[in-house]
């Protein structure tokens, strides 16, 4: 088979990576993706202007359907990620980049400008878990806003981190902002955001940070992602690709994600649950499907999906 798929100036081995947040913000956990077989690029940890401790623990929780997270962007700072993407040759990184303001995304993407980094960089408009911080991408006018100083300056692979839409307004709506600008990609989606979990035995809720509200992911959202993906590529540019990010627990779902018109796959919630192994274990039932579909390549199926 071949699983080869392009991102902006960048070919990769296969289509999945890593979610961002995802065993990807130390030197240590960095270094386990570049070992990860078929894991085809890694995606930093969002990085902000100064190094953040993130929230209280506890700020992860497995659930049977899923996990709920309320991280709050804890990372080692920009620096640290951008220096690690500039050594990194393993294979191709997707550098995550988020702010607390405007002022702190311009800064951050000014000095990746500046740099030597060639590769793609992601800039996170959809962090739900930082107290008093709402997230971007829900408001289309500060999206706009931040695309356009961005673009003023900014040459280099740059995409968007998207938050899901739950109306068909909302997806013409970010479309028509982001079609206006010369994005490589957008990944979609970021965990729903202020889901809330309650222990009934313990009559409390699971997570610290913000009375409990935190980041859906996992098996319960994979409708959801498929639904962003599929909306969006029906109304982006076709030179914006996208990355579907959601749900994904076996082959195929990557298969449904790419049907979806996914160029890339990534895997948050299910790499918590079974480890680095699991790209491995995709890769093989991807594979068997499209053998016994009779594809040969991803092309075959992307954005195939039937209506009836
Ligand atoms: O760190 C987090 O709490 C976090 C981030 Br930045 C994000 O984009 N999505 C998420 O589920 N958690």
């Amino acid at each position: 088979k071949n699983l080869t798929t392009q991102l902006a100036n960048v070919t990769f081995d296969g289509p999945l990576l890593n979610a961002s947040g995802i065993h990807c913000q130390t030197s240590a956990e960095l270094a386990d993706l570049a070992n990860t077989s078929n894991l085809a690029g890694i995606v930093t940890k969002s990085a902000t202007l100064f190094p953040r401790k993130g929230n209280e623990n506890p700020r992860y929780h497995d659930l049977p359907y899923g996990s709920i997270n309320s991280m709050g962007l804890p990372n080692l700072g920009y620096p640290f990620y951008l220096d690690y993407v500039q050594q990194e040759k393993a294979k191709p990184t997707i550098l995550s980049v988020a702010g607390l303001s405007a002022d702190d995304v311009i800064e951050v993407l000014s000095d990746i400008q500046d740099s030597k980094y060639q590769g793609i960089t992601e800039l996170n408009l959809s962090c739900p878990n930082v107290p008093g911080k709402p997230q971007t991408a829900y408001d289309f006018v500060a999206t706009r806003k931040v695309l356009e100083r961005v673009f003023e300056f900014f040459t280099k692979p740059i995409g968007v981190k998207l938050p899901p839409y739950f109306d068909l307004v909302h997806f013409d709506q970010i479309a028509a902002v982001l079609n206006d600008f010369p994005i490589t990609h957008v990944n979609t989606v970021n965990s729903v955001g202020n889901g809330l979990v309650v222990d009934v035995a313990k009559e409390q809720v699971v997570t610290k940070a913000k009375g409990g509200f935190g980041g859906l992911g996992g098996a319960m959202i994979l409708p959801t992602a498929l639904a962003n993906v599929r909306a969006l590529r029906q109304r982006l540019n076709d030179n914006i690709a996208i990355i579907g990010t959601g749900g994904v627990t076996t082959g195929a779902d990557v298969f449904a994600h790419i049907l979806c018109g996914a160029d890339m796959v990534s895997v948050g919630t299910q790499v918590i649950k079974e480890g680095l192994g699991v790209y491995d274990r995709l890769t093989q039932e991807l594979e068997a499907l499209m053998t016994e579909k009779g594809y040969e390549r991803l092309a075959d199926f992307r954005g195939q999906l039937r209506e009836l």
